[in-house]
Formats: structure tokens, C-alpha cells, sequence
């Protein structure tokens, strides 16, 4: 069995998404980042940089405990542990992993920076621009390569989709107006979305 704490954030969906994807039993406790229960002592043993999500497995390799944090490990985790959603040619690695990065280092930073500047109590308008116009552009390429690909890595779904699909889900339902114009990625998302796990997923 499997402990998931979370909140609704793209972090907390993508591992959620990671659990329910690769049919992991689990147990869900939402952590209220409002009332700062990620904050509490009890949480920092789990997750020092005091931040969701974690998951627990009871029963991690070697029958020894796992306490993880960070979303893209837990994808990574979690598909390693029932072999599946990662490539295993080699010649299909190289553009998993940069979909994988694409989705970890450029997509969801870029959400983050842009929640962060938006909700601050006076943002600095031409900050946020910056940011808002390097996410499209990042957009726009995925929407280049979803025109000739139907996956985020080729021909099969991998935990590259599910990282990527977190970050533009979340995207869509909080700044709709920075995801417009990208037909091509809508079609995938729409794919995405339709996929019961992904819907069991964006429960919080
Ligand atoms: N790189 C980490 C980022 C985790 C993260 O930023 N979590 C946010 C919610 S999306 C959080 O807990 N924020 C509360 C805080 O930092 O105080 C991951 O992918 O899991």
C-alpha cells in the first residue's frame, strides 16, 4: 500500500496521475496548503523542503519503506515499479527524455513562476509577460511536435505525457487565455482527458 499526500496542484495531479495511471493502490490525504499543514512537523519528516507531494510505499523494493518526494520522481518511481510508460529501446530514449525535461525543467517552472507572479499583491505586469510569452512559445513548440506525433515521446503514451498533461490541465483551468491557439496540443489534451485514470486524477 501506497501513502499520496497532496493538493490540487499540477504537482500533486502528476503524482497523483502517476498512482492512478499505473493502477497503484493508494491512500489519498489531501494536505490544506492554506492552513499550512505542509508546514507541521510531522510533514517535514516526510518532506524536509516542507512541500506536497509525497508518497509512502510501505512496500518499496527489497519489502523496505520509500518516502519520495518531488512529482517527477514519483512518475518515475511508480512506472519502474509496475514496468511500464517508459520506453525500453534505446533508440525511443532521446526523445523521452526530452519531452520527460521538456515537461520537469521548461513547462512546469514556467506555470509555477507565472501562479507566483500573478497572485503576488502587485504584480510587475512586464514580469509577467516575459514569462507568459516564454510559456507560450514553449506552447507552441509542443503544439509543432503533437502535429506529427501523437504522443509527447512518439507512438506510445508515457510518463512524459502524464508529466506534460499535469502542468497544461492545470494551465487550462487557471490561465485558459495563455493555452489558446494550439490545436494540435488541444487534441492531445483532449486524449488525455478522456483516459479514466486522468479523470480519477483531477478529483481533489
Ligand atoms: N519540484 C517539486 C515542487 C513541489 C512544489 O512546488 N509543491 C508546491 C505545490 S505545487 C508546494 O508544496 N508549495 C507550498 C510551499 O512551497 O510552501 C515537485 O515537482 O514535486
Amino acid at each position: 500500500m501506497i501513502d499520496l499526500y497532496a493538493a490540487g496542484t499540477s504537482n500533486g495531479i502528476r503524482a497523483r496521475m502517476a498512482l492512478e495511471e499505473c493502477g497503484l493502490a493508494y491512500t489519498f490525504h489531501p494536505v490544506d496548503l492554506a492552513k499550512g499543514e505542509h508546514k507541521t512537523a510531522a510533514y517535514l519528516a516526510l518532506n524536509p523542503n516542507g512541500q506536497i507531494p509525497v508518497i509512502v510505499d510501505h512496500d518499496g523494493p527489497g519489502g523496505k519503506e520509500v518516502v519520495l518526494s518531488q512529482s517527477m520522481a514519483i512518475l518515475v518511481y511508480c512506472a519502474e515499479k509496475v514496468g511500464k510508460y517508459i520506453p525500453m529501446d534505446p533508440a525511443d530514449r532521446p526523445a523521452f527524455s526530452q519531452a520527460l525535461m521538456s515537461a520537469a525543467t521548461d513547462m512546469a517552472p514556467m506555470l509555477g513562476t507565472i501562479f507566483g507572479i500573478i497572485r503576488s499583491k502587485d504584480p510587475h505586469r512586464p514580469t509577467a509577460e516575459m514569462f507568459e510569452n516564454r510559456w507560450r512559445d514553449y506552447l507552441k513548440v509542443w503544439d509543432s511536435t503533437f502535429a506529427g506525433r501523437r504522443y509527447a515521446a512518439g507512438k506510445e503514451v508515457t510518463i512524459a505525457d502524464f508529466a506534460l498533461y499535469a502542468v497544461v490541465a492545470r494551465a487550462k483551468g487557471v490561465v485558459p487565455h495563455l493555452c489558446e491557439g494550439v490545436p494540435n496540443v488541444d487534441r492531445w489534451a483532449a486524449e488525455m482527458a478522456a483516459r479514466p485514470a486522468m479523470q480519477r486524477a483531477l478529483k481533489f
